[in-house]
């Protein structure tokens, strides 16, 4: 009754913003990402009468209260209900990259606690069950379970039964790269999930979002299968900018970028007129993501060095899907 699972966390080229079900974790929209190579969380599960309450360790420290000990707890009962069992668990799960550099960890954490929950809750999901578990934890882990370049399907159905993440193409299709660019270290002061629900409670352009969005998805899906790298650049960018437009005008605004990011967002743009082909993403933070091709990414990366006020650049290349390892975290 004991399992481990490494899942990778992604970053969305088409994003995801907005829910239909808050309870189901059912979006409005669909959604395109890469799965980022070696950015990943490993989470070992054990099932076990022994213990009296489910007991949760993340990166070295236990929880006992709060938000994130509860959605774990959440996500357990899920589980538990699945496979008709009573037992408390011991969830250990590391990061093998800093959550305090504003990274999104959710994805990874969801999708490695699906993977290791259910295996040892003796589950045996397929990769579109594993997929919607996921979900349930946080929207976006539902990207993380398979590899490569992913779309999230909106789906139709109130259960959410067609509401999964597929693989559009593996991992070694393309020598695509995503270059993150760290601007601050701080925690940001609006989480995801609160600001896509007061976007789309507040937000008067919201509903330009949504109707164009599904050409956003087929552009980039079209542009990942044929290499076509300007294609997919450049409806990234542009959808990037749709949502931000969307966060900056809730009530009250939601502004995550800071000084450096727009002296990033700068940058970029002047160097694409310049003949280096790369260019930008931002989720809900202030960190830049700098799409480029391989054979770009040191000169990229020489570039930013020249910024300076840069904390951190990680280069990411297109990741494998959650698997489960022998090696267990306790
Ligand atoms: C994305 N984001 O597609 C978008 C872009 C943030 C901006 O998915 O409420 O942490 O747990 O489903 O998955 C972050 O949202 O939110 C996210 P919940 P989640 O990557």
């Amino acid at each position: 009754m004991k399992a481990t699972a490494v899942a990778n966390s992604n970053i969305a080229l088409v994003k995801y913003w907005g829910k239909r079900d808050k309870k189901l974790m059912l979006p409005n929209n669909g959604s395109i990402s890469m799965t980022l190579d070696g950015m990943n969380t490993k989470t070992t599960v054990e099932f076990d009468p022994k213990y009296e309450k489910d007991i949760v360790v993340l990166n070295d420290k236990e929880l006992t209260e709060g938000e994130e000990y509860e959605e774990v707890v959440g996500h357990l009962n899920l589980i538990r209900e699945m496979a008709g069992i009573q037992d408390k668990a011991k969830v250990v799960s590391v990061n093998n990259f800093p959550t305090a550099a504003g990274l999104a960890s959710s994805a990874s954490g969801f999708a490695a606690l699906s993977l290791a929950g259910s295996k040892a809750a003796g589950l045996e999901l397929d990769a579109r069950e594993l997929s919607i578990l996921a979900r349930r934890g946080s929207g976006s882990a539902s990207r993380s379970i398979p590899a490569g370049f992913v779309e999230w399907k909106r789906g139709e159905k109130e259960d959410g039964s067609d509401s999964y993440a597929e693989q559009i193409a593996p991992p070694d299709h393309w020598d695509f790269r995503i270059v993150t660019v760290i601007t601050s270290k701080g925690e940001k002061k609006v989480k995801s999930r609160a600001g896509m629900a007061q976007t789309v409670a507040t937000c008067p352009f919201y509903k330009v979002w949504l109707e164009t969005v599904n050409e956003d998805l087929e552009k980039v899906r079209r542009g990942i299968l044929e290499k076509d790298f300007t294609l997919v650049g450049e409806t990234s960018e542009f959808n990037c900018l749709k949502m931000h437009a969307t966060m900056i005008t809730t009530k009250p605004s939601i502004i995550y970028w800071n000084p450096i990011t727009m002296r990033v967002i700068h940058s970029v743009l002047e160097w694409r007129d310049s003949g280096l082909e790369c260019y930008f993403t931002i989720d809900a933070g202030p960190q830049v993501k700098i799409l480029c091709m391989e054979k770009d990414v040191e000169e990229v990366k020489n570039r930013l060095k020249e910024i300076g006020c840069i904390e951190d650049v990680i280069v990411c290349r297109p990741g494998g899907g959650a698997r489960l390892v022998d090696e267990h975290l306790f």
